[in-house]
């Protein structure tokens, strides 16, 4: 391992972290260079750091596969001429492009941290000074070559991290993981989980580019009819996260329901189960009433989060496979991956 410091590139996509009170509500627009040159150069003066603006600047919230991708490109660009990567984002989606960054990038060793704050940087009592200069500290440490999300004092693989909360400095949590690392009020970054070769064993050997496929998230609720499930699955989508009830329960009592699951699996759907409960895993087969939606041909979602879950099907879908290919890829490296981290 070099024993050089690592040149640090931040790729500033967007988010509130940036934003600027408008008219309209807060909105990408603030002077983010100057103040990150003015807190470099008061924190962090020793390090050789570089900015790339992805513009235009977003809201999180208008996130979608192609700005995965150009956050993915911007950091393969400049692989040769830095180390260490810090990308700047909108909390709302951030855990989508944290697992999309992670999947994408698995497996080469690229220390790649994803921050954001709650309050923009033009607010008095702003989080954004503390998450860039930690996301800075963590991606800089020699130790660290992974892709994760720092905020609130913990670095979280980018593949389990979620937000859950709107307001709360603490606004992400690691789900079904514990955090990667915790950095200290004194600046010690302690590890609880060392980052092994192999815990980001790549899906595929050469990516292709992400690209927006037909893929829907549909979340159970007691009531349900199978004519709106049947509404929601025409045409079928290429892929379904299934936000069913504990372990991957489904009702049984409706053949209706069922049958419009197995109608779209049968046209190529791929269908991922995963929970609605904030942390646990998903095994099918594991209550009988798991057993008719494991009829259908649906896939177990494992640990995954619904964020990883997305980007996970939206990166196999981008590599042009078929929906077979993708269930078995699925049921080797996602449904038990509560066993083994992929
Ligand atoms: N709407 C903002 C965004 O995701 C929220 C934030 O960054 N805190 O871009």
């Amino acid at each position: 391992m070099s024993t050089e410091p690592r040149r640090l590139l931040v790729v500033y996509t967007g988010g509130t972290l940036g934003m600027q009170l408008t008219e309209r509500g807060w909105e990408p627009g603030a002077d983010l260079a100057g103040w990150l040159a003015d807190l470099m150069a008061e924190h962090c003066a020793t390090v050789d750091w570089e900015l790339v603006s992805l513009e235009p600047l977003i809201d999180s919230s208008n996130a979608g596969p192609d700005d995965w991708q150009r956050i993915v490109d911007a950091v393969v660009q400049h692989r040769e001429s830095h180390q260490a990567f810090v990308v700047l984002h909108g909390t709302d989606t951030l855990g989508f492009s944290a697992a999309a960054t992670h999947f994408a990038l698995a497996g080469q060793g690229l220390p790649v941290v994803l921050t954001g704050a709650q309050r923009s940087f033009v607010v008095d009592d702003s989080d954004a000074p503390g998450n860039v200069l930690g996301a800075i500290r963590c991606a800089l440490d020699e130790r660290f070559c992974q892709v994760a999300v720092y905020f609130d004092q913990a670095l979280l693989a980018g593949h389990h991290a979620t937000k859950i909360s709107s307001t709360d400095d603490h606004a992400f949590d690691s789900v079904n993981l514990p955090p990667l690392a915790v950095l200290t009020d004194d600046d010690e970054l302690i590890f609880t989980e060392q980052p092994e070769l192999g815990v980001d064993r790549p899906l595929v050997a050469e990516p292709k580019p992400y690209w927006r496929s037909d893929l829907v998230v549909l979340t159970l609720h007691p009531g349900l009819t199978a004519e709106r499930l049947a509404a929601q699955l025409t045409p079928p989508p290429q892929a379904v996260v299934l936000r069913a009830y504990g372990t991957g329960n489904a009702p049984d009592n409706d053949p209706a329901l069922l049958a419009a699951l197995s109608r779209a699996s049968e046209a190529g759907t791929v269908v991922v189960v995963t929970t609605q409960c904030p942390h646990g895993a998903v095994e099918l087969g594991h209550y009988a009433v798991s057993q008719g939606l494991l009829a259908t041909g649906a896939v177990a979602g494992g640990d995954f989060t619904t964020d990883g879950l997305v980007a996970g099907l939206t990166f196999l879908l981008s590599q042009d496979m078929a929906p077979e290919q993708i269930r078995s890829l699925l049921r080797e490296r996602i449904s038990g991956a509560e066993t083994e981290k992929v």
